[in-house]
């Protein structure tokens, strides 16, 4: 089942060396790259544009776009808002480009407007556990991104506990994985995230990351999303996220060397070269 390329509506994912997704935040309070989207209060279609033609021109191989803030204490967002952020810039990125886009989203109306407005993936930071969502990711026939989230955005980072976090995430995403194929999604179009910062310590996001091979011995393409995070704040000591860019670069080699088959990054040029140069050792290597 480790395809090494994944059927996405009309285009097809090469996964035969690490895809690249890029960041587009439509929140205008989201954690490092807050609120460039927006003129006042209002999200601007233009500033979009930009942002996703230069994400697009850096080697991005998905475009993903979410519209609710799932920030440590971020405030919930209506569906209606939810909406109003997505539908307009996936409409425009699907006129005007020809990438892949991914929707990140919990909310089964959003998942059922997008796939109409030509998404390609869904990614859900809860697994498909929200009502209907389950049934609208089965009826979009599109793939889908289970991730592992403890407790909810809201109260995740309030002492998070586990037995043991590898086999307790494994663990989850196995059954996340037995409900999706028994509502009728096909096996071939999961992709599983451990969720690294979603009610995790830093020991915890740590550990999980030394067992991405874990993961990927599922067979199915394990998605890492450890762009800017606070681990590696944690980690080197860098209160702002904007700084994390180095730090962010390596984990995202590690996580590939590892095995991971889509980086989920808010800086795609320099995440691409650092892949191309490992790439190319790596053929150097078989030579
Ligand atoms: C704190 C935690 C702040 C997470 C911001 C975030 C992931 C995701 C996000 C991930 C998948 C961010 C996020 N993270 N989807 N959505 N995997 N599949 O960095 O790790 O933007 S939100």
């Amino acid at each position: 089942m480790s395809a090494l390329s994944l059927k996405c509506r009309d285009k097809v994912l090469d996964l035969s060396r690490p895809a690249i997704m890029g960041i587009v935040n439509l929140t205008p309070d989201s954690f490092s790259d807050g609120g460039q989207l927006y003129a006042g209060s209002k999200l601007s279609q233009s500033k979009a544009l930009v942002v996703i033609e230069k994400i697009l021109k850096d080697g991005a191989n998905i475009v993903d776009i979410g519209g609710e803030s799932t920030r440590p204490g971020a405030t919930e967002v209506s569906e209606q808002q939810e909406l109003d952020r997505v539908l307009p810039i996936l409409e425009l990125i699907v006129s005007r480009f020809d990438t892949l886009v991914s929707v990140d989203t919990s909310t089964a109306v959003v998942m059922r407007e997008a796939t109409a407005k030509g998404a390609h993936l869904i990614n859900d930071v809860r697994a498909l556990r929200r009502e209907g969502a389950i049934e609208a990711a089965a009826q979009s026939g599109l793939p889908v991104c289970l991730m592992h989230m403890q407790n909810q955005p809201q109260t995740m980072q309030f002492e998070p506990v586990y037995q043991d976090v590898v086999v307790d995430v494994l663990a989850f995403l196995a059954s996340r994985k037995q409900d999706c194929i028994d509502a009728g999604i096909a096996a071939e179009k999961i992709i599983l995230d451990p969720g690294f910062g979603f009610g995790k310590t830093l020991a915890h996001n740590l550990t999980l990351f030394n067992a991405i091979d874990q993961f990927v011995a599922s067979g199915h393409p394990v998605l890492v999303g450890v762009s800017r995070k606070a681990m590696i704040g944690q980690v080197l000591g860098i209160e702002d996220s904007s700084k994390r860019l180095i730090g962010s670069v390596m984990m995202a080699v590690l996580a590939a060397q590892r095995g991971a088959a889509i980086l989920r990054v808010h800086d795609v040029l320099e995440t691409k070269q650092a892949i191309d140069v490992w790439q190319t050792m790596i053929i150097k290597e078989e030579d």
